[in-house]
């Protein structure tokens, strides 16, 4: 009886745990001495998350950014934390929502992997860490879609 209600309560504690999946991390290369660079991904999870904050070991500074117009000029702007409903992928992609990492250490080339932890909160305050790892890829305007 007593390991029944172990393995109940061992199921409520993961269950409360939202399934987090990301899908192709990557990092637009950069040029020699830009101090920026910009990151890519699709999340989705299994319940209503927000993504609050990220860090990198490779960047002083990583934040979500919003594109909007401006008086028809394209601007970027820092969003506090990005909603994910669940199961509802978000796409983070050239031109639109994008990871921004100020003060890297070093340019990106294609290849490269970037360590990068993406933290999550539930509905209940709950923090979750994400651990992925970026690569660093061309992008190209023949391949924007
Ligand atoms: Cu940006």
């Amino acid at each position: 009886m007593k390991s029944c209600w172990l393995s109940l309560l061992l199921l409520c504690s993961l269950q409360a745990q939202a399934e987090i999946t990301v899908v192709e991390p990557w990092v637009r290369t950069t040029a020699p001495g830009q101090k920026v660079a910009a990151g890519y991904l699709r999340i989705v999870s299994d319940k209503d998350v927000a993504l609050v904050s990220a860090n990198s070991s490779f960047a002083d500074k990583v934040e979500v950014h919003e594109m909007l117009m401006d008086n028809g000029i394209m601007k970027m702007r820092p969003i506090t934390q990005l909603i994910l409903k669940a199961n509802q992928p978000v796409e983070l992609k050239p031109s639109g929502l994008h990871l921004m990492l100020t003060g890297i250490k070093t340019a990106v080339k294609a290849g490269d992997t970037i360590p990068l932890t993406l933290v999550f909160e539930d509905k209940q305050a709950v923090k979750e860490a994400v651990s992925i790892v970026f690569n660093g890829r061309d992008f190209n305007n023949h391949h924007k879609h």
